[in-house]
């Protein structure tokens, strides 16, 4: 299997984690992002969203999006256990995931495409009040998550999974390329962020 990637890029980050923690053995392909070989006519046969990452199969099936490619390293690779043992937990991480994906992830992307880095790459027109709304929705986020890590250890009950994972990268990709870094007095959150950034498989 080949895993298609791009150095610094949060999503395929989430798989390799997610491989990492499973100690598979997949190819990493470079899809240089940089010189939009994730726009051309081949890569979109593999991703009509022309996104990163993409796993491919040794017969040559590809399968998109983050969250579905693990879920599929799941399926052929059931341990350690990151989706959940039971349909209750395998439904609340899901929940949480989604959550991370749709409240966080979805603003951290606002704050990037409306952000000086992707203005430099001169592809959108910038909107200044769209990064201020979700910069500030990321900093609200933030403290909710601060808030609920008083009481839990982890992102979806009582144990380390993809949810943890999803979350991690969101953070260390607002903090390093968006300048949303959450604050130092969310000390909760960074009890959390310290725990999840010790495991080995999370240095990828
Ligand atoms: N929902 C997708 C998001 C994938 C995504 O946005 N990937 C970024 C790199 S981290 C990308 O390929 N961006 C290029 C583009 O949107 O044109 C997933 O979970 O894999």
């Amino acid at each position: 299997m080949k895993l298609y990637d791009y150095p610094g890029a949060p999503n395929p980050r989430r798989v390799k984690i997610f491989i990492a923690e499973k100690a598979l053995d997949i190819e990493i392909i470079n899809c240089d992002m940089s010189k939009g070989e994730h726009k051309t006519p081949g890569f979109l046969e593999k991703n009509p969203s022309g996104k990163i990452p993409v796993l491919e199969l040794d017969d040559g099936r590809c399968i998109p999006e983050s969250f579905a490619i693990c879920r599929y390293l799941e399926a052929i690779c059931p341990e350690p256990n990151l989706f959940g043992r039971d349909p209750f937990e395998q439904a609340f991480i899901e929940a949480r995931n989604r959550m991370i994906e749709f409240e966080l992830w979805s603003q951290i992307g606002t704050s990037w495409v409306n952000g000086p880095i992707v203005a430099r790459m001169g592809l959108f027109k910038q909107i200044p009040e769209a990064k201020a709304a979700s910069d500030r929705h990321v900093e609200r986020y933030y403290e909710r998550l601060n808030r609920e890590f008083a009481d839990s250890k982890w992102v979806a009950g009582d144990r380390y999974t993809i949810a943890d994972i999803s979350l991690l990268t969101a953070i260390d990709f607002a903090a390093a390329m968006v300048s949303l870094k959450p604050d130092a007095s969310l000390k909760h959150l960074w009890r959390w962020h310290e725990q999840v950034s010790s495991r080995p498989a999370t240095q990828v």
